[in-house]
């Protein structure tokens, strides 16, 4: 039974369950409740009805025998999860009327609940949108991962500077996930291996147990659900009762602590490799975790391990959890008797790899010595996949185990059935750098699937202004079917209807302005152009240059404060590693830029510039539907493809950017005359980091950017230290390896092309909306149907 076959809920429906869940599963009275505890009631109350469909899902899967599909990821980058179900089960007008009648406040409610930050960012939230998107399509998958004690960390400011602190998302109550203490394994760590009768049998040193968590994932209408399984460290005794009888209960708990590590924290890395030994142990300890449960359920169907392929599609997303390929040979070979090479055979015919980054310090790579103590079997298989790898095409000299590391890019290559990147001109970049030797001998392995986002949750849940028109006007076929938003494009030339456009956008940024005035004390124009750059800190991603034509503008504006400029508030948001000190000055820079640059009378009603705190999903959220221009202006060849990209386009902001990553295809779609490009191409870009002294020439040949870098070294934004950002001035007139300087004549142009189209406001409308109409295709349906297709071979039941 699926829920369309379930009765309608009606608002006291919806109420009489919250009531019975208050009373029932919380054991409170009305009268006593706390916002929180409402919060759970509503959530149980909604939970409840996604439980029929999720049976059922699993009920279908088994009796159609179908592939599933099993994606694999260290991060799941979810947020929020309540206003996601009752949207997509269309719960939305009778939880408020519910809410309503009981006298409560429904957003304050749907507020309550925490930001669920189990992610870095768009690699964790591209899983996020894919679980959705397989719901939707109702392709029987489960997504694999760590159950974070504390996600991502907590951003502040103390006087401009981040300051960071631990992320507790578990002190609250969690309402999605049921425990699972029967789905546990046991997991080994270091040891040694040795040979019993032609046979390799490891013996861990230390061993913690997996424990599962699971979330069921409601896709569009709730007609299928599929679970996100996330894995818990527990100690394999709950503590040491010799050591407690002995009164010494620091070592008591330390086996417990020991485990607890494991599941504690997220790495706050955003594609920089982190060398650390607990981060293979994670990375080995979900994986080994996912795979048995993925053989425990194989077993309970089947019992011909040739079949696995048929039935199992493994997704390994980025090289986290590349040890799949060992562990799976291991599982095969050494625990199920089959020959090596067979069990190589199958384990390739089962997994598949995404690339996310072509970064030289992201893509991972261990010391034998480290691999090797944690994993000491792992490390003899990876070298007879080596071998074999060799032994095929003995024409190259290919090794994935050069200068004593396990290069686990090169691993999970050989290891996979397809490899694919995540946006046309990434893949293509792939195939020539990073894995052109590889790709060389396998040239059929290389796919691309460009990059998606959820439109239910990026359109229809965060903008309902703009979803309310879009349905007015062509129905509502596109919420899952986004390339119907095309039928927009011709309503965008009747004046009328751009009107309508235009003022979703305005409430919106009304919304946004009263929010910014509430709780950051920021006070902007709502007609001023909102200018938005979010996403995580990183020189490749160049917020620098961003606040360098900042202060340019500010510095011309403030020469002729009268000449008729386009006001604008220019707003950041991101998080930098906490390790990655030029990142924090980046920071500090831009919020020393905007105490300045917002305290000048002569120019603040036409420039002002704001760095919002502890970005997340929700934070996205609010802003995306309030963006007049989505900034991104990556170094061309850098971002792999970008979804921050996509989600505004989709929300009518037109972008200013280089032709990087998916901002490629984005220019393709909505036409190059509603995307205001500047920058070097990525070719460009590696010609003219040879070229010698290329920042000193590009600042010598723009007086503009000599006078932006010189406000910055004499202090004019940090007058007590005026030396505070020396090393970032070093470094963009030094050897400016992300061209920051390079490019920032022809950013400037772009920026000006953009004062004048939005100083037009129905040409401005016109551009806005047809990014809209134009960006069906980047819905992450498109992107699943086709790893259905090209990679997984599984289909919608
Ligand atoms: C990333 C890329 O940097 C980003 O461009 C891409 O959109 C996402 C999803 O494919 O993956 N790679 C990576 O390591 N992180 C990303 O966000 N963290």
């Amino acid at each position: 039974m699926n829920i369309a076959t379930l009765p309608t809920v009606s608002s006291d429906n919806l109420r009489d369950a919250i009531l019975n869940h208050l009373a029932y599963s919380f054991g409170k009275t009305p009268e006593a409740a706390q916002t929180e505890d409402w919060r759970m009631a509503l959530s149980f109350a909604i939970r409840d009805r996604m439980v029929e469909a999720w049976f059922a899902a699993t009920r279908r899967t088994y009796e159609a025998g179908a592939k599933r599909v099993y994606y694999l990821s260290m991060e799941f980058l979810i947020g929020r999860l309540l206003e996601d179900g009752i949207v997509n089960l269309r719960l939305a007008d009778q939880a408020r009327a519910a809410l309503t009648d009981l006298g409560l406040d429904y957003d304050a409610v749907l507020a309550d609940e925490p930001d669920a930050a189990l992610g870095n960012g768009g690699l964790g939230r591209l899983a996020a949108c894919f679980l959705e998107s397989l719901s939707t399509l109702s392709c029987p998958a489960m997504g694999y991962g760590i159950r974070y004690e504390h996600g991502l960390f907590r951003q502040s400011f103390q006087g401009g500077r981040q300051v960071e602190s631990p992320e507790t998302w578990l002190l609250q109550r969690h309402a999605w996930e049921f425990e699972r203490p029967e789905a546990r394994y046991r997991i080994g760590f270091g040891g040694e291996v040795r040979e019993d009768r032609g046979r390799s049998v490891w013996t861990p040193s230390e061993q913690v147990d997996a424990e599962a968590f699971d979330t069921p994932i409601a896709g569009w209408q709730g007609k299928w659900v599929n679970t996100l399984r996330l894995w818990s460290a527990k100690a394999v005794a709950p503590f040491d009762l010799d050591s407690f009888n002995r009164g010494d209960f620091a070592a008591a708990a330390a086996p417990e602590a020991l485990a607890r590590t494991i599941s504690r924290v997220l790495y706050p890395d955003d594609t920089t490799e982190q060398g650390k030994e607990l981060r293979l142990k994670q990375e080995f300890f979900f994986t080994a975790a996912a795979l048995r449960d993925i053989l425990r359920r194989f077993d309970s169907e089947y019992d011909d391990l040739s079949q696995l392929p048929a039935k199992v599609a493994i997704q390994l997303n980025d090289t986290h959890p590349a040890i799949a390929g060992p562990e799976l040979v291991r599982l095969l070979h050494d625990e199920r008797g089959l020959p090596f090479d067979r069990a190589m055979e199958i384990a390739q015919g089962c997994l598949n790899y995404t690339n996310h980054t072509l970064l030289p310090e992201a893509l991972e790579s261990w010391h034998e010595g480290v691999f090797g103590k944690l994993l000491p079997r792992h490390l003899q298989i990876v070298d007879r996949i080596d071998d074999a790898h060799g032994k095929a095409h003995p024409s190259r000299s290919f090794s994935m185990r050069a200068d004593s590391q396990v290069k686990m890019g090169e691993l999970s290559f050989v290891m996979a059935n397809r490899v694919n990147g995540v946006s046309a001109l990434h893949t293509g970049l792939m195939k020539e750098t990073v894995f052109a030797e590889l790709h060389a001998l396998h040239p059929d392995k290389i796919v691309n699937e460009t990059n998606g986002v959820t439109p239910r949750r990026w359109l229809l849940s965060c903008n309902p202004r703009l979803s309310n028109l879009v349905t007015d006007t062509i129905g509502d076929g596109w919420v899952d079917d986004l390339e119907r938003l095309k039928e927009l494009e011709s309503h965008v030339d009747d004046a009328g209807w751009r009107d309508r456009f235009a003022a979703a956008k305005r409430d919106n940024k009304a919304d946004l302005s009263n929010w910014l005035a509430e709780t950051q004390g920021v006070s902007v124009d709502p007609e001023a152009m909102f200018d938005i750059q979010i996403k995580r800190m990183h020189e490749y991603k160049r917020q620098h240059l961003n606040i360098l034509e900042a202060i340019a503008h500010w510095q011309e504006i403030k020469d002729d404060p009268n000449a008729g400029w386009t006001p604008r508030i220019k707003i950041f948001a991101g998080k930098a590693a906490p390790g990655y000190f030029f990142a924090k000055d980046i920071i500090r820079l831009i919020n020393d830029v905007a105490r300045v640059v917002n305290a000048d009378t002569a120019t603040r009603d036409k420039l002002q510039v704001a760095f919002l705190p502890n970005y997340n999903v929700t934070l996205a959220e609010r802003l995306i539907p309030a963006a007049d221009l989505s900034e991104q202006i990556s170094t061309a060849g850098k971002e792999a493809s970008g979804t921050g990209n996509m989600k505004f386009a989709l929300n009518g902001a037109p972008t200013v950017g280089t032709l990087d990553g998916a901002n490629v295809e984005i220019r393709e779609h909505v036409g190059a005359d509603n995307f205001f490009l500047f920058g070097m191409t990525a070719p460009e870009v590696t010609e003219r980091r040879m070229l010698d002294g290329h920042a000193r020439a590009a600042i010598e040949a723009d007086p503009r950017l000599a006078r932006a870098l010189d406000a910055i070294r004499d202090g004019t934004f940090s007058p007590d230290d005026p030396d505070r950002y020396a090393g970032i001035i070093e470094n963009l007139a030094g050897h400016d390896y992300f061209l920051v300087c390079s490019d920032f004549t022809d950013y400037w142009r772009a920026q000006r092309e953009v004062d004048a189209a939005y100083a037009d406001p129905a040409r401005w409308a016109g551009m806005a909306a047809l990014n809209t109409a134009r960006s069906g295709w980047f819905s992450s349906d498109r992107t699943i149907r086709g790893y259905m297709s090209d990679i997984w071979g599984a289909a919608s039941l």
